[in-house]
């Protein structure tokens, strides 16, 4: 099932994400309707935030061929380093592209969709999209790093969108 994305400035997308207590069968639906929701928008990567699930839940999918889903549940960073200046988008932003610097190498710790812990080390524009999704469930958007006025006019032009799409 296709699920809604939530288009800054919806202050929904500022909520915090909470703990997964336990992968229940609604928890293996949300993500499978997400990764779902992901590959049709196309995008890769979707935060359970930008579907208004308030749930620390990430999908991924960086391969060429769409076909090596990533899941993190209660995903927390251990440890980044370097800086890396990437152009980055966003589905929860859509139609905007703009530099943002991040860590350049990552290291996360989650549970997989059976609820099983791993830990994974990630550079370059894996660790970009993890640290992205990160911001997500905690209420963050990229733009948040952008200058106070980018955001502004960004958030103006995207109200004034909404407006006329009604
Ligand atoms: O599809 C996406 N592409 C992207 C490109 C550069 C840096 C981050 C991303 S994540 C984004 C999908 C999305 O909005 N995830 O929250
Ligand atoms: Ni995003």
């Amino acid at each position: 099932m296709l699920l809604n994305i939530l288009e800054f400035p919806d202050p929904r997308l500022r909520k915090v994400a909470t703990p997964v207590a336990a992968v229940t069968p609604e928890i293996v639906k949300l993500i499978r309707d997400m990764a779902e929701t992901m590959y049709a928008a196309p995008g890769i990567g979707l935060a359970a935030t930008q579907v208004d699930v308030h749930k620390r839940i990430v999908v991924m999918d960086l391969s060429e061929t769409k076909d090596e889903l990533r899941v993190f549940i209660n995903p927390e960073l251990l440890a980044v380093e370097g800086r890396i200046e990437t152009e980055e988008g966003c589905l929860s932003v859509p139609g905007y592209y703009d530099e943002v610097t991040r860590g350049e190498r990552v290291r996360v710790r989650a549970q997989d969709e059976r609820g099983e812990p791993f830990e994974l080390e990630a550079e370059g524009l894996l660790a970009v999209c993890i640290q992205h999704e990160l911001d997500h469930l905690m209420g963050k958007v990229f733009v948040d790093h952008l200058s106070p006025l980018k955001r502004a006019r960004l958030a103006a032009k995207a109200r004034k969108k909404q407006r006329l799409a009604g």
